[in-house]
């Protein structure tokens, strides 16, 4: 029945939050929604997803071919996506609303540190927009070569019952050779469809198609179906990796949360027909939170310093004070940018610079299968690792 996962002094919210993202279409972070559909972490702690599997993420650098290191690129991508998609549903019950918008300029630092010869992954994240909400990133482990840099923002908007995340931004990741040559993979993002909204229990559907662009002249093509489509199945995909240098495409099938394994392709070993492709049934890593400052200790913009006491009231059931406290950080933040406007300046990002259009980018590797427009903006990483990040 509609509204079974909603508590019932909840309804009457959740149904006018409902109605109110109907006639609605852009940025839902301003919406008020119900307590109970809320979540504690902000949006700049999700680019943690993209190395929460770090072995992985190094073996890219460890693959001997370009053709094994576009199947890497790959195999590591599709792994992320359980965690980027799926992750709130197994710790909170089902997709929430970040009820932390990020302001601008809050910054998220982590670390995966060395095991096994994996070597050290660094994460720097900094909110490069507050209005729309864009969040710009880094994933970097130094000792493979490998770096991930990339920029996030949504575009909703409703229909026949869902709400459909048009994703903004693109990623890229370099790979430097140990002979001094470098690889891209330029890396776009599935669409998504928000179901299960009717019941209160809200839960990701990957729709679309999404690309790895190499440029060693591999693309990836990925398809995502929902239930009733290829399987029948929720979160299924079909990827294929083609080149001019393959006598065939390989062809990959099977459920992005769970597993997936090689339907067909030229490969012997790791990637022959019949053997997985990727398997995300086992344990994940999350990242180790470190203060970026030289002390070790949070900055006040460091996203679990700032939201600290708001998350606190989420947590506990104290959304009175959860709300008190927000309005404290919004009316700041409103300050801040009212003396700025007044003085004539505005806010310095920390670690990254817009660009207003990536042209490497897009005119080698994405105008190719004409997937990034050439407008397109992005963030360039400014290598400004602070303090404590090791130079591993
Ligand atoms: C759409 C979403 C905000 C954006 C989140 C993104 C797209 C952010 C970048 C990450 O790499 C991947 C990612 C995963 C999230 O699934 C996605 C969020 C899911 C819900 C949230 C909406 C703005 C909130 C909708 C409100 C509903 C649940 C009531």
């Amino acid at each position: 029945t509609p509204g079974d996962a909603v508590p019932a002094a909840q309804r009457g919210s959740w149904t006018s939050f409902l109605k109110s993202i109907a006639s609605f279409s852009g940025d839902l972070s301003s919406m008020t929604a119900p307590p109970f559909i809320l979540s504690p972490v902000s949006l700049t702690e999700f680019p943690a997803y993209w190395c929460e599997r770090p072995e992985l993420f190094s073996a890219i650098a460890d693959a001997a071919t370009e053709e094994d290191r576009a199947l890497a690129v790959l195999s590591w991508f599709i792994s992320t996506l359980k965690g980027q998609y799926t992750s709130r549903n197994e710790s909170m019950g089902s997709e929430k609303k970040c009820a932390l918008n990020p302001v601008l300029g809050e910054l998220h630092y982590g670390i995966w540190p060395n095991k096994n010869g994996r070597g050290q992954t660094d994460l720097i994240v900094e909110q490069v927009s507050h209005h729309p909400p864009v969040t710009a990133y880094c994933i970097e482990n130094r000792s493979k070569g490998l770096k991930l840099t990339g920029h996030n923002g949504q575009k909703t908007s409703f229909s026949g019952g869902s709400i459909i995340v048009k994703q903004i931004g693109h990623a890229l990741l370099t790979v430097a050779l140990p002979g001094g040559n470098k690889e891209e993979y330029l890396i776009t993002f599935p669409r998504l469809r928000i179901d299960g909204l009717w019941y209160g229990s809200p839960y990701i559907e990957l729709v679309d198609t999404s690309y790895i662009v190499g440029s060693t002249g591999y693309t990836s093509t990925v398809e995502y179906k929902g239930k009733g489509y290829f399987s029948g199945k929720s979160h299924t995909f079909k990827a294929t990796v083609a080149s001019s240098k393959l006598s065939s495409p390989y062809m990959i099938d099977g459920l992005w949360h769970t597993i997936s394994h090689v339907s067909s392709g030229p490969g012997k070993g790791k990637y022959k027909k019949g053997s997985t492709f990727h398997d995300v049934t086992t344990a994940k890593e999350e990242v180790s939170v470190i203060g970026g400052e030289t002390s070790g200790e949070m900055g006040e913009f460091e996203s679990r310093k700032l939201w600290s006491e708001v998350a606190k009231g989420i947590r506990s059931g104290d959304f009175d004070g959860a709300s008190k406290e927000k309005s404290r950080i919004e009316n700041d933040q409103r300050q801040r940018r009212r003396d700025e406007a007044a003085a004539g300046s505005k806010w310095p990002l920390k670690h990254f610079q817009w660009v207003r259009a990536t042209p490497t980018v897009n005119a080698r590797l994405g105008k190719a299968i004409n997937i990034a427009p050439p407008t397109e903006e992005a963030y360039a990483f400014l290598d400004n690792w602070p303090e404590p990040f090791g130079k591993e």
